[in-house]
């Protein structure tokens, strides 16, 4: 090793999953990434996104200096020039329109990066409006929301189980580090299931595969719950001593038979009983509803409570191998609320709110029709809504007709390139901060620090350094009193019991903060938090507040059964299955990975493809009800016939989120259903 070198422990953020990551330094210089050993997620590994961490730090096309848009040309100006007149602009239209007019968005790198959400939080509200937005109006948020409800906090799937339902989750593309649990536990005798319309390759070792119609899991669930309860293969004392409602679902299930499901689903009545009781009767089982594929279906927050319920029935709830209630901890919030509503929290009253319990969150599906009557501005950090949202078209109208639009990004996305601003961030190799994954990382109770390893490049500056400099600039400066973002973080913690030296220089690889609590013993005199202080089968709340309070199924709105639109778009779209190569619309690139996957493509069945005379490798044009786009076909016996499905992330005509549709919401959440709608295809 080179004299001024040095071997730095931080996380990796190159997706959510936060897996801990060696970084050597040398002469100023990182030149080297591995796995952290040490760490409980990775155990060393690092997927192939993680080990080419160093490429994407010095891609030469990295956003050096701060731009700003003159007759449409990119212009360089100073950091200080750039945040004086954001600042002053943004002053301008709040005196003249009231704050709520700025909305802030961030992007999934801010779903676990605590300081990128927490720190736009507080500048929103010290600014005074509540329209902050994020991939949570899309993504997770909505079975966080609908377990919360069932049993007052959120149970998280163990990554060490008997039996994998992998339920539209695909672990080798998306889930890296359940991925290596996978991988150690089947031959120790855990056993998998796979419910996907595509024969994902974790299916040749599975127990079962029932290849589904995209977009109908909530009627199979209802009615492997009709075949525990009628074979009385259900868990008659942890039913009755902990929840709430099981009387009421007994008389419901009775229509939801496997015969009914057969018809919905695709998938055999006989399959569905074998799975019921594979199910029921196994030592263990967790279900791994896909993280978004369930949500973004028009039964989504119904299908997370048909999921929970069983889990509940099977007694599969705080037991090694089920659903986990870990001790879960509150870490400093940075926060600042407004009395005002952001945007949705009416339409979409459970996302924002249960119990008196607000969500920080505006709908972002709202966001386009929200502009400009409600919101003028938007700060964008972390993310990339024109090509990752539903209906590029609709948001890059929205975008258009902003006054001010800033965003602070690694490189020049097309949100960026509508910007006004464009202002160069640091990736996470070049910033401090707090690797926090409890949800994402299957309930483990552990925090880690992320450490900067080399120093901001070129001009870049972190989440950190740009909000306190802006609320600077705006006289709002002692909103952010600390001088650096160890600072912050340090404040963070301060709850957990680790304080920031322990973590930087002695448990280097990060340290549980407690322990996970199985059995009920936590909650035998105080129960749960829920209204009923139990497990709620049945939901009161949901009642309530409009909806069936035991889980039910919708079928998508673009549904095969609405026989005029299924005659002109007479094939199933599932899109945005991941790409391991890919986070979103990041990476491609960089360029060992685009070559692993350099096109836009459409995976479908060569029966189906056949009947349109399209064969492997050919252009197509895929059409919906709001767009076309254009990308490569590629034929797989793989996947169910009658489907089409196209990764998400890419540019330009391949988006297939040019496709999707802004109006096709799920009704309680307000979700889009990007997991089932209906196109044509033809050869280009
Ligand atoms: N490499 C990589 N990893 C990622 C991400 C990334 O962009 N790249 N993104 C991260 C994020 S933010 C998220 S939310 C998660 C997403 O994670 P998930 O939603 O779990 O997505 P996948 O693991 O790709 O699994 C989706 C599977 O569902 C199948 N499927 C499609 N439609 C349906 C349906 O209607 N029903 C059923 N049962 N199956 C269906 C697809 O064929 C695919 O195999 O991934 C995270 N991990
Ligand atoms: N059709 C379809 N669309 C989908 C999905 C789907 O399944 N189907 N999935 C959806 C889901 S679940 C999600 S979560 C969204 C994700 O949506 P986004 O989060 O908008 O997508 P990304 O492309 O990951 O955008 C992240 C951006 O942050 C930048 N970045 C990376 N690190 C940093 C950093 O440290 N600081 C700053 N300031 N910027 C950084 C990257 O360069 C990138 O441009 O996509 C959604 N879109
Ligand atoms: S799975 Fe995600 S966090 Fe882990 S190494 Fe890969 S990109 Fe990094
Ligand atoms: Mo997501």
């Amino acid at each position: 090793m080179m004299e001024n070198s040095k071997w730095v422990a931080t996380d990796c953020t190159i997706c959510y999953h936060s897996c801990g990551m060696n970084v050597l330094v040398e002469g100023g210089r990182i030149t080297k990434v591995e796995g952290l050993k040490d760490h409980p997620l990775n155990h060393g590994w690092l997927c192939p996104k993680g080990e080419k961490a160093i490429e994407m730090v010095y891609h030469p096309d990295r956003l050096k200096y701060p731009q700003k848009k003159v007759n449409g040309k990119w212009m360089r100006l100073t950091w200080d020039d750039a945040l004086s007149e954001i600042g002053d602009k943004l002053q301008r239209m709040k005196k003249d329109f009231g704050p709520e007019i700025l909305s802030i968005f961030s992007g999934s790198i801010g779903v676990e990066n605590f300081e990128m959400m927490e720190l736009a939080q507080r500048f929103k509200g010290a600014f005074g409006t509540p329209n902050f937005i994020s991939v949570e109006g899309i993504c997770y948020r909505m079975r966080i929301r609908a377990r919360q409800m069932t049993f007052g906090k959120y149970p998280v799937e163990e990554k060490d189980t008997k039996l994998y339902v992998l339920w539209g989750h695909n672990p080798e593309q998306s889930d890296f580090p359940l991925n290596l649990a996978i991988q150690e536990n089947l031959p120790k005798g855990s056993k998998i299931v796979v419910i996907d319309p595509k024969r994902i390759s974790l299916a040749e070792k599975a127990e079962m595969f029932l290849p589904i119609r995209p977009g109908t899991d909530g009627a199979l669930a209802l009615a492997m719950m009709h075949v525990i309860i009628k074979e009385n293969l259900y868990d008659h004392e942890f039913v009755e001593k902990w929840t709430h409602g099981f009387d009421k679902l007994v008389p419901h299930i009775e229509p939801y038979t496997p015969e009914w499901a057969e018809k919905i689903t695709w998938i055999p009545a006989g399959d569905i009983r074998k799975l019921a009781r594979l199910f029921a009767k196994a030592e263990s089982a967790s279900i791994f509803q896909g993280t978004n594929t369930q949500d973004q279906t028009a039964n989504g927050t119904q299908n997370s409570r048909a999921f929970a319920v069983l889990q509940i029935i099977t007694g599969n709830i705080n037991n090694p191998g089920g659903w986990v209630i870990s001790p879960r901890l509150s870490l400093t919030g940075l926060g600042i609320n407004t009395e005002s509503t952001p945007i949705g929290a009416e339409d979409y009253s459970l996302f924002y709110e249960i119990w008196g319990r607000k969500s920080p969150y505006g709908q972002v599906m709202c966001f386009p029709e929200s502009v400009p009557n409600v919101i003028k501005a938007l700060i964008v950090t972390g993310g990339n809504p024109v090509v990752s949202m539903p209906d590029s078209n609709a948001f890059r109208e929205a975008m258009k007709k902003l006054e001010l639009l800033v965003v602070l990004d690694l490189f020049m996305t097309e949100t960026a390139d509508l910007a006004h601003y464009v202002l160069p961030g640091c990736t996470h190799l070049e910033k401090n901060g707090l690797a926090y994954s409890y949800n994402v990382c299957h309930g483990m109770p552990y925090l880690m620090l992320r450490k900067k390893a080399i120093e901001p490049l070129y001009e870049c500056k972190s989440e950190f350094s740009f909000w306190k400099a802006l609320a600077n600039k705006m006289g709002m400066g002692e909103v952010f009193p600390w001088e650096s973002d160890e600072e912050v973080v340090e404040l963070e913690l301060k709850p957990s019991g680790l304080s920031y030296k322990e973590l930087k220089e002695d448990k280097i690889a990060g340290a549980y903060y407690m322990m996970k609590q199985y059995g009920m013993d936590a909650h035998v005199t105080k129960g749960f938090s829920t209204p009923s202080k139990k497990i709620e089968i049945y939901s009161d709340t949901f009642e309530k507040a409009g909806f069936d309070p035991l889980p039910t199924y919708r079928e998508p709105d673009q549904s095969p059964l609405n026989k005029e639109l299924f005659a002109k778009y007479p094939l199933i779209l599932t899109t945005g299955a991941r790409i391991l190569y890919y986070t979103h619309g990041q990476h491609r690139n960089v360029k060992d990975l685009n070559k692993k996957c350099p096109e836009p493509f459409a995976e479908i069945h060569p029966g189906t493809a056949g009947k349109y005379g399209v064969k492997d490798g050919d252009p197509i044009v895929v059409e919906s009800n709001r767009g076309k786009i254009k990308v490569k076909a590629l034929l797989t016996k793989d996947m169910a016939e009658g489907v089409v499905s196209i990764p998400h992330g890419w540019p330009g005509e391949g988006n297939v989120n040019l496709l999707t549709d802004l109006q096709l919401r799920e009704p309680i959440m307000g979700y889009p259903q990007m997991k089932s709608q209906l196109c044509s295809i033809h050869k280009a």
